[in-house]
């Protein structure tokens, strides 16, 4: 077995070090407990966006196997990482210390154990007070407002009835989830079109408490633009939906409906 901590980086050279070493040394007390009778072969896969602040060369230092993506965008990153990634079990997390890599070997037993297909951090269980500003929240909010009223019909079949967080980055799923979702963005809404994929194409989808905590270093987000091109992509991919939907194409819908009935 070998899974794959894939990781976009954008100049995060005051964090970069402390991600791969707290996942490199969680990982091998995986191996020697949960782990202990079927070794899994872990690997750290950042994929930089050229930083110009010695990210690259940090990561390296580590342990990590770094690939340089000069096209920009996250969700460009992430396409490129995946490709890449030699793990039958793929997790995702920031380069910017937020997202607790430590718990992902734990999250890939899960996984395994369960026989999900993806699991997504929710970022909105144990959120540190300073994790994210006021616009953040309020973009937060709204994006997963949206997703909840649009989407409403397909999430009733997710455990919950409900996304929590339709923006998080921390997911583990099994590679061939990749074969089963249509992803077309490369900017900061590939987050959103993978769960949304994800719970379309029928997959065993489920959403896990997480503790989320203040970013080092200096953020690549900008709440507003961002914040309005994902809502954006969310209506099209609402309307792109709906007509796939009409056409009989093939969404599969959620515990068994006939895949292409109309809803
Ligand atoms: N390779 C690459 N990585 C990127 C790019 N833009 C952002 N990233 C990385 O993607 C991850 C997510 O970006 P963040 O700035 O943390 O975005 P965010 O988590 O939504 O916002 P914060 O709450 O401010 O952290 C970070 O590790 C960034 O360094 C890019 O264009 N290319
Ligand atoms: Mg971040």
């Amino acid at each position: 077995m070998r899974a794959s901590l894939v990781v976009p980086t954008l100049n995060e050279a005051p964090s970069i070090a402390h991600v791969v070493r707290l996942f490199r040394t969680s990982a091998a007390e995986a191996n020697a407990t949960v782990f202990r009778d079927d070794p899994v072969e872990w690997e750290v896969l950042v994929v930089d966006g050229a930083s110009t602040d010695g990210t690259a060369a940090i990561a390296e230092a580590e342990g990590a196997r770094v690939v340089i993506e000069r096209r920009p965008g996250y969700g460009r990153a992430y396409r490129t990482g995946f490709a890449l990634a030699r793990g039958d079990v793929i997790a995702t997390s920031d380069g910017d210390a937020t997202y607790p890599v430590e718990t992902v070997p734990r999250l890939v037993k899960k996984l395994l154990d369960e026989g999900l297909d993806f699991l997504t951090g929710n970022r909105m269980a144990y959120l540190d007070r300073k994790a994210m500003t006021t616009e953040h929240r309020i973009g937060n909010w709204a994006l997963n407002t949206f997703v909840a009223i649009a989407f409403q019909r397909y999430l009733r079949e997710v455990p919950g009835g409900k996304l929590q967080d339709s923006q998080s980055g921390f997911w583990v799923f099994r590679r061939d989830v990749l074969e089963r979702v249509h992803l077309t963005q490369d900017g900061m809404a590939l987050s959103e079109e993978l769960k949304i994929e994800a719970i379309l194409r029928n997959l065993k989808f489920l959403e896990v408490p997480i503790r989320y905590g203040e970013r080092w270093g200096r953020p690549k987000l900008s709440s507003w633009r961002d914040g309005l091109s994902n809502l954006i992509f969310l209506a099209r991919k609402r309307f792109d939906v709906a007509l796939e939907t009409r056409r009989g194409a093939p969404v599969a819908f959620a515990n068994g409906s006939e895949a292409g009935a109309p809803r």
